[in-house]
């Protein structure tokens, strides 16, 4: 692969209205606001999407911190130069401290021009040995623990094989009891707090040792690492990192530490697919099992998900859902569950179209950023 020449970079705001609010310890989420990269090259196109959210709730980056951060600062920067591939885009960004969504976001954008243009799947390039993928879905906080349960219910009924749900202070052992009581102990279930706790609640959290949780995902704050390896010391349940896990180093420091057994891998959170792919590495030379996470992805996103969650180490259903978990319209066309699985795209790239009256009808801004 040559790499690509960019002409131009399309930013786009879109605004895609949930099926359901996603409460989560951070907030409830109604609307996923989604920024949209497209690059503009000699020959083509190419398309990305950076998962920071509408407010810096998850983590410190949002769509208008993204957007800015790309079109002052590190646009600028792919423009300048050769010809780029995809390996050289974090390289090429590496003096911009931190926005790593944004540079994940300008990274996938990069790779899929690049890999349309050598007729290669994500999948492939990444490394895929699985033709589709098994589905989990992430189950925010309800009103009611009924209304959780039939929640639940209708996503066991779609086909989904593992279930995680949400928890904070106050919702945690009592939906997580209610929920193997009635659907067993087969069903694979874990929990994620996104750091809602602190220290002094390690007592607490050991009674959903009694559950047989799949994992705990991020109890602590991010930067925790010391007491997440103390937790990790107290309880049976294993300890899963998201929010902590920023980079390859970061991982291979926390599993080091002791600070968790499991890695949830978000590219967006970790500056890009082949970061992505770098932490799926160390993890499975540590013998650390890792699972896809989920960040609401428009269907550019899924797509690329689908692809990294090919990946071998990727032994554990992720937050990877089909479309209609999310939203009714998209703008690519839906991902649907099938016999319980989920298809990887095999076309090149993203191996996913764009609805062009969809993602008209969904964008409410876009800017063009033309190179010199
Ligand atoms: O894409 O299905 C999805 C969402 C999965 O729970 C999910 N993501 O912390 O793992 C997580 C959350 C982050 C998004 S909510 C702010
Ligand atoms: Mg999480």
């Amino acid at each position: 692969m040559g790499g690509v020449k960019i002409d131009a970079l399309e930013l786009r705001r879109v605004n895609l209205p949930l099926v359901r609010p996603f409460r989560t310890s951070l907030g409830t989420e109604t609307v996923r606001e989604a920024l949209v990269i497209r690059v503009l090259t000699a020959d083509g196109e190419g398309w990305g999407e950076c998962v920071a959210g509408s407010e810096p709730l998850y983590s410190s980056e949002y769509v208008d911190s993204a957007w800015l951060t790309i079109r002052d600062h590190l646009a600028p920067r792919l423009f300048a130069g050769p010809a780029l591939s995809a390996a050289r885009v974090a390289p090429r960004l590496a003096g911009i401290k931190g926005h790593r969504m944004a540079k994940a976001g300008l990274e996938m954008a990069v790779l899929d021009a690049e890999l349309r243009s050598a007729g290669m799947s994500f999948s492939e390039f990444l490394g895929g040995v699985k033709d589709a993928v098994a589905p989990g879905v992430s189950v925010g906080i309800t009103g009611w623990i009924s209304e959780l349960v039939d929640v639940i219910a209708g996503y066991l009924d779609d086909g989904y094989c593992r279930v995680k749900l949400k928890i904070e202070p106050g919702w945690d052992l009592a939906p997580v009891r209610a929920v193997r009581e009635r659907f067993g102990d087969e069903l694979m279930l874990q929990v994620d707090a996104n750091t809602a706790y602190r220290r002094s609640d390690i007592a607490h959290l050991a009674k959903l040792d009694d559950f047989g949780l799949l994992l705990i995902e991020q109890p602590l704050d991010e930067e925790d690492l010391l007491g997440h390896a103390q937790l990790a010391a107290r309880i049976s349940t294993p300890v899963c990192l998201d929010e902590s896990i920023v980079s390859a180093t970061a991982a291979a420091d926390a599993i080091s530490l002791g600070a968790c057994s499991i890695v949830n891998i978000k590219a967006g959170r970790v500056g890009g697919y082949l970061e992505a792919r770098a932490i799926h590495d160390v993890c499975s030379a540590h013998g650390v099992p890792v699972w896809c996470g989920g960040m609401l992805e428009t269907g550019l996103g899924r797509a690329a998900n689908l692809a990294l969650a090919a990946l071998p180490g990727f032994s554990l259903p992720g937050d990877v859902s089909a479309t209609a978990r999310y939203y009714t319209e998209d703008i690519t066309p839906p991902f649907v569950l099938t016999d319980g699985t989920i298809e990887v795209p095999q076309g090149p790239g993203l191996g996913v179209a764009i609805v062009t009256a969809s993602l008209e009808a969904l964008t409410s801004q876009t800017e063009l950023i033309k190179g010199s």
